[in-house]
């Protein structure tokens, strides 16, 4: 991912103008009840995302907004490319410019998924989906699911910031403005907290790995080792060691600019966890308590999330 990516940096930079013509009001729209920033989706892309017919070859990562997905994007593409070098010819092609797509699967325009249909396996395509929004396909073909979750709080603070500082999304006066933003369906992909009991509904199928944004931070090792386990690919200690390296929120933010443009100033911020304690007071923090308590804490993913560990 070193390589300047040319058509990610271009979407980036369209949405960036696009957004900086709407007022706030005009910068979501809903597809099917939820909520997507216009500069971003549209209506056309996502009936033509009805049409992309998913492999069972596909790693599909999907993960909330600002749970880490360019992280994991970069784990998971730098595990493919390692395996893809050990085979021989064919295939090899997978970092060709040419066949460069937004990594994002309902990002794009309305040939995209055409386009993707020559793309060689293994594809990895990520989203910020709710299930119930992924075409069909994804599911019926069984692709690799490996889901990324992170903390309810942390999630917030990112967003908070993001929103801010990216014209494509709606941006939020003061903190307070955010956090009750936050706490509605009328947020860029939706209700942190309807995208988390969704995805529970899948979090005990084969086909489907769950990460923590957390336990990624304290072991990257081990986080690599079971995703490269998960998708059936052997690494020597020395191609794990260069995976790790190159995921680091260091690496990363030193090779933003080639990799993500004008965004990676504005996504690689700080990296960590518990950054919400900067932000939430007493009464924001009992709400969301309450709210996790209620919807979330008692299903599969409510418990992979430690939130008396990492929001208390
Ligand atoms: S987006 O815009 O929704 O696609 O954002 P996303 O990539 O999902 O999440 C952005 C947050 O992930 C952090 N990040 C990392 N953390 C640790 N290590 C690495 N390598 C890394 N890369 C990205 C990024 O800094 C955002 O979190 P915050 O808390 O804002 O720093």
């Amino acid at each position: 991912m070193e390589k300047p990516r040319k058509k990610f940096i271009d979407v980036i930079d369209k949405a960036i103008i696009a957004g900086k013509a709407l007022d706030h009001d005009e910068k979501l729209f809903t597809y099917k009840g939820t909520f997507y920033p216009v500069a971003f989706c549209s209506l056309e892309v996502f009936r033509a995302m009805e049409t992309f017919e998913a492999r069972s070859d596909d790693v599909i990562l999907a993960g909330y907004p600002k749970s880490g997905t360019n992280w994991l994007g970069q784990i998971l593409s730098d595990l493919v490319a390692t395996c893809e070098k050990k085979r021989p010819d064919e295939a090899k092609n997978v970092n060709d410019e040419e066949l460069e797509e937004f990594p994002y699967l309902e990002i794009g325009d309305i040939e995209k998924y055409e386009r993707m249909k020559k793309l060689p396996s293994r594809r990895v395509i990520l989203t910020h989906l709710c299930p119930g929004n992924l075409p069909k396909s994804v599911f019926k073909n069984k692709a690799k699911i490996l889901l990324l979750i992170r903390n309810p709080k942390d999630v917030a603070t990112s967003f908070f910031h993001f929103s801010n500082k990216l014209p494509a999304l709606p941006s939020h006066k003061t903190w307070d403005d955010f956090f009750a933003a936050f706490m509605t369906e009328k947020m860029p992909w939706g209700s942190y907290f309807n995208y988390i009991s969704e995805w529970n509904k899948y979090a005990t199928d084969e086909n489907v790995m769950t990460i923590t944004y957390e336990e990624l931070k304290e072991n990257r090792p081990l986080g690599v080792k079971n995703i490269a386990s998960f998708l059936g690919i052997s690494l020597t200690e020395e191609e794990l060691q260069n995976v790790v390296e190159r995921s680091s929120f260091q690496s990363m933010k030193k090779n933003s600019e080639k990799t993500h443009g004008a965004l990676g100033s504005m996504l690689f911020r700080k990296g960590g966890v518990s950054d919400w304690k900067n932000l939430f007071n007493e009464e924001q923090n009992e709400k969301m308590d309450k709210v996790f308590e209620e919807r979330i804490a008692r299903t599969k993913l409510g418990s992979k999330l430690k939130y008396d560990v990492y929001c208390k």
